[in-house]
């Protein structure tokens, strides 16, 4: 599939390349055939650039030349650790895309396309929330310094557009599980430290502590899905506004019933136990994938219970170098 913006061969550069998002996005391009002949594409870790230094981030650039950018380097984390660093998640956040959208600019890069999150929508709002919503009213507390950082990706894509004509512009995926994510117990996101949490359990014989009652209800969407979908963003979508990847309203779960389902998967048959002293965060951010759905009707999303699946096997099998 050529580009439609760009007529010689893409070389892409993608932030945040060795993530959860940045790996899939890798299978995509190299074991999926995602990859036209050409093509070059480069996947950098914080090790290849400190993207918060403009110094760092412009030699980065000059190294490789980059016609189109994936931006997805950030500071990322689950809840509680949003609820403790809000402010190094503002600022880290906010110099990291100013770098790299300020640079690809005075480079000539032809596309970003940078990743904004369904945490940052409104808090107080109607549902299903959709990407014209965005500004329309403070987001959740418990992660607004990430949040704020975040939709300044969207003001300033539009800026570039007014002021330069530039087709810099965002994806907002709903949470995301898979293989290569942040396992941390303390740290990561509800998924990817409920798996480790559950295999600790198993191993120790000790009950799985869950935070907060379960009651929250979220979007999963496998990272290998959404690897897809931003490659398709890159190569065929031409609007500067966001766009929303996810799967569909009616496929929104309780944080209980995803437990559940991990259980099943790593064979957890112990005692599970809520700890409802803990934040449950926002209880919902229901999106809308219509206008995905509008350019991709036939899109076949993996069901979580398999992805919850590949995920815990993917765990186990490589415990050793998996984030923990
Ligand atoms: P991740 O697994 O934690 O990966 C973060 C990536 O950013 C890593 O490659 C990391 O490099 C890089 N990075 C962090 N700080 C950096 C810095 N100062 N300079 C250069 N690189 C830096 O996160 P992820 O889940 O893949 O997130 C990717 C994008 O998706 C983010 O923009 C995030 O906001 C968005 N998103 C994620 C979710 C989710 O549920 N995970 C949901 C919605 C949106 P190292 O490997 O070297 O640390
Ligand atoms: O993925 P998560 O940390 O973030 O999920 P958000 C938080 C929800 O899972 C809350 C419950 O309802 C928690 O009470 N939960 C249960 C747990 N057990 C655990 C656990 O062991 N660890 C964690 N972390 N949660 C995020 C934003 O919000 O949305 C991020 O903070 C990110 O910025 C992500 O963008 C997409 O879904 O609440």
């Amino acid at each position: 599939m050529e580009s439609k913006s760009q007529a010689g061969p893409m070389r892409v550069l993608v932030t945040g390349g060795s993530g959860l998002v940045g790996k899939a996005i890798e299978h995509v391009v190299q074991q999926e055939g995602g990859k036209v002949d050409g093509e070059e594409w480069i996947f950098l870790s914080s090790k290849d650039a400190d993207l918060v230094d403009v110094g760092q981030t412009r030699a980065v650039f000059e190294k490789y030349r980059p016609t189109h950018v994936i931006h997805l380097a950030a500071k990322v984390g689950g809840l509680y650790l949003h609820m403790r660093e809000n402010l190094q998640f503002l600022r880290d956040n906010i110099k990291i895309n100013d770098n790299v959208l300020h640079t690809a600019h005075e480079m000539g890069v032809t596309k970003v396309v940078s990743c904004l999150s369904s945490c940052i929508f409104p808090d107080k709002t109607t549902y299903p929330i959709d990407e014209t919503m965005i500004h329309n009213g403070p987001p959740h507390d418990s992660n607004f310094g990430y949040s704020h950082a975040k939709r300044m990706i969207d003001v300033q894509n539009r800026a570039y557009f007014q002021q330069y004509g530039h087709c810099y512009t965002a994806v907002i995926p709903t949470n995301v599980v898979g293989p290569f994510d942040n396992f941390n117990i303390e740290n990561g996101h509800v998924l990817s430290a409920l798996i480790n949490k559950t295999h600790e359990a198993k191993k120790e014989g000790t009950p799985l502590n869950v935070c907060g009652t379960g009651a929250p209800r979220r979007q999963f969407i496998y990272s290998l899905d959404l690897g897809r979908l931003i490659v398709w963003v890159l190569r065929e979508y031409e609007e500067v506004e966001p766009i929303i990847l996810s799967v569909g309203e009616e496929e929104e779960i309780s944080i209980k019933d995803a437990v559940d389902m991990i259980a099943e998967a790593l064979d957890f048959e112990g005692k599970i136990h809520f700890d409802t002293t803990l934040s449950d965060g926002q209880m919902k951010k229901t999106a809308s994938n219509a206008k995905l759905r509008r350019y991709l009707p036939d899109f076949s999303f993996t069901p979580l219970k398999e992805a919850i699946k590949m995920t815990c096997s993917w765990f186990e099998i490589n415990y050793d170098k998996a984030r923990i």
